[in-house]
């Protein structure tokens, strides 16, 4: 990059300067006073664009998918939401990845397990199993699932219909910072080690075990959150209160031994829009993949505007100002690594931000 003082300095200075980067560069060095300003940047400038995927598109292809290669073969058949500034890096924001991933009835995506976290928010489908660490849990759409870092999990489908759901990974995270693991398991399902439920019953009654402590994962008990639930409590939100002037009413999934977020890596979070809802424009340093639930909602940036109706999935990046419009009741999930950003003294928003 240029510097202030290049057209200033003469062409020998210049030259001079040169054979020095090049010098010092045959032995890994190279000057900061070149990048400084590429480095240390006033606000997010990452290469990661505001991008939409219509649910249309994307289910046709994973249609096709599901003819060419089996779950099992694929071992995860999942075509991969790669944001169009980031091609090639399996990347939806510079730290997550993201997903959408289809079992077929009578598939089964083989068990494993890895360093990275993953959630599930299922599109489609209705009665499909993920097992996490023993405990068998059926899929609703809606519903928030996660399989946390280091967690067995594999998935099928008993049910007639193919069953879609997005995957929201840290997958750009871990890979950051070198600390990717993971074995295939030596059975395609596992053993149960628990009845299907266990963990909402031990955990999620506002109740835990007496010497329950937080996993050295950090990561939640519970591994299914039940879309019905968080209906009941964002409507008891929009019935009495009035709903925030940027996130309409907005809750966030925890874990209930930490108060934190029910993995340490990814936020993940729900929100209404009631009818007629016009957000205050807001921006923060998370970037935020949202997926349609109910209804449909105008989403518009600095740079566009566009309609996303349910399952379609949306990202906007870090410090990207935003404004969502709704005509009818609209419910978005969301997830990001604020969370991170957090424990870190990182994350910054802006509200009413221009
Ligand atoms: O379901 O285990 O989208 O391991 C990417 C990697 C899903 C999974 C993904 C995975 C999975």
């Amino acid at each position: 990059m240029a510097t202030l003082t290049e057209n200033r300095i003469s062409p020998e200075v210049r030259a001079e300067r040169e054979r020095f980067y090049e010098k010092i560069g045959r032995d890994d060095y190279a000057p900061l006073w070149e990048q400084l300003h590429s480095l240390v940047t006033k606000v997010p400038t990452s290469a990661c664009r505001t991008a939409h995927w219509q649910y249309a598109t994307a289910r046709a292809y994973l249609d096709e998918a599901g003819k060419l290669i089996t779950a099992k073969e694929a071992e995860r058949r999942v075509l991969i939401l790669e944001n169009p500034g980031m091609r090639g890096k399996a990347a939806i924001t510079p730290a997550l990845y993201a997903g959408l991933q289809m079992i077929l009835p009578g598939e089964v995506a083989p068990a494993h397990r890895h360093s990275q976290s993953a959630l599930r928010l299922i599109l489609e489908g209705d009665g499909a199993f993920t097992t996490v660490d023993g405990e068998q849990s059926l899929m609703k759409r809606g519903d928030f699932i996660i399989t946390p870092s280091w967690t067995w999990h594999d998935h099928g489908n008993h049910t007639d219909q193919p069953m879609v759901w997005l995957d929201g990974l840290d997958v750009p995270m871990v890979a950051m910072l070198d600390a990717s693991f993971a074995e295939s398991g030596s059975t395609e399902a596992q053993s149960f080690l628990r009845p299907p439920g266990d963990s909402a019953l031990r955990f999620g009654n506002n109740m835990a075990p007496v010497d329950a402590q937080p996993t050295p994962n950090r990561a939640s008990p519970l591994f299914s959150y039940a879309y019905v639930d968080a209906c009941a409590s964002l409507a008891a939100m929009a019935t009495s209160g009035t709903p925030d002037a940027c996130n309409g009413y907005k809750l966030r999934y925890l874990n209930p031994l930490t108060g934190g977020s029910a993995m340490p890596t990814i936020g993940a979070y729900i929100q209404q829009l009631p009818a007629h809802f016009a957000s205050a424009p807001y921006r923060c340093s998370a970037g935020t993949i949202f997926a349609v639930i109910e209804g449909s909602v105008t989403v518009t940036t600095p740079d566009q505007t566009f309609d996303a109706g349910p399952n379609d999935v949306f990202v906007i990046p870090s410090w990207v100002a935003h404004e969502f419009k709704v005509r009818e009741r609209t419910v978005l999930f969301s997830f990001s690594d604020r969370p991170v950003q957090e424990a870190l003294g990182l994350w910054r928003e802006q509200r009413n931000a221009n």
